[in-house]
């Protein structure tokens, strides 16, 4: 099948819009979208740090080389990455190798933080004691983690490489579940608030195919590994049922995207309203007395 601009073979067929894409023309298709996200979303008054969040898997890998094609040249951007070792064993080794060998090549400054030296204790090690799934603290442990190193390096914004996929499988779910204290914490953030370092969403429209397509036709370092402790069946479910939705009608993605985007003042607004306190333990922004990752860790200990 030929590209539906040139003469040059398709590497990829966009059902929701009909055509036939060459790597050159999808490139453009996906970093132009991607350049628009970063204008809606990033406030440049001042020189800025960004610090990507670096997992070495595809997202997090194309959002790191994306953010360095596109703001990379600019002097009052500064571009770092982080990457967070959980500690894993079969898995984490995997990614770190390919997070340090894309930072290496892009010539950025990479750190790596674990759940070892700052929370004394590894996921596998939680696997085997703790009461909950293990993705239920390494997800509140990972996320104070790269929020708390980027208030260390004076970044002003996180880049995630959150997908359309994740997105709207996150948007879904959370209805579902009545879970608007989340949604609203889905990000990406245009209002910053204190002790929270405001999170970037460069790839929130891209489907997950377009960034995996994208990841190996520009030959990008990633990972294929997967966590053994993903096993998330619930999000299975939805993924399913979001996937079966944009087979019958292509475009849906987007379109829960869109309507969530139309909302998405209404959560902020139900949010001033609420009081933020300090959490006692670690001065974090905390709903209650004391935040989740400290309330865990105490669970842990006891
Ligand atoms: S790394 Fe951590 Fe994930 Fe593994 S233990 Fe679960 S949350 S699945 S993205
Ligand atoms: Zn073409
Ligand atoms: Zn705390």
């Amino acid at each position: 099948m030929k590209c539906s601009f040139c003469e040059r073979d398709a590497i990829i067929h966009i059902r929701y819009n009909g055509t036939h894409l060459c790597k050159e023309h999808f490139n453009r298709f996906l970093e132009k979208r991607v350049r628009l996200e970063f204008r809606n979303q990033l406030k440049i008054e001042n020189p800025i740090k960004i610090v990507v969040a670096l997992s070495g898997g595809k997202d997090s890998s194309v959002a790191l080389y994306l953010t360095k094609k596109i703001l990379g040249k600019r002097r009052d951007v500064k571009i770092e990455a982080v990457t967070i070792d959980e500690g894993i064993s079969g898995y984490r080794s995997l990614t770190l190798e390919a997070a340090k060998k894309l930072t290496d090549e892009l010539k950025v400054k990479h750190e790596i933080i674990s759940f070892r030296d700052k929370f004394g204790v590894t996921i596998d090690e939680i696997s085997k004691n703790g009461q909950l799934l293990p993705c239920s603290y390494c997800g509140v442990f990972r996320r104070k983690s790269i929020n708390d190193v980027s208030i260390e390096l004076n970044a002003d914004y996180v880049v995630t490489g959150l997908n359309l996929d994740d997105s709207v499988q996150t948007v879904i779910m959370n209805m579902a579940r009545g879970d608007l204290d989340r949604l609203e914490r889905l990000g990406p953030h245009f209002k910053k608030k204190d002790g929270m370092i405001p999170r970037l969403q460069p790839l929130r429209k891209i489907p997950e195919r377009e960034v995996l397509t994208y990841a190996i036709v520009n030959n990008i370092p990633f990972s294929h590994a997967e966590c053994p402790y993903a096993i998330d069946a619930i999000r299975n479910e939805f993924r399913e049922a979001v996937d079966k939705w944009e087979e019958r009608t292509p475009g849906t993605k987007f379109a829960i995207l869109n309507s969530f985007d139309e909302i998405r003042d209404l959560l902020y607004y139900r949010d001033e309203k609420k009081e933020i306190k300090r959490c006692k333990i670690c001065g974090a922004p905390s709903a209650g007395e004391i935040c989740k990752s400290c309330s865990m860790l105490m669970d842990l200990k006891t």
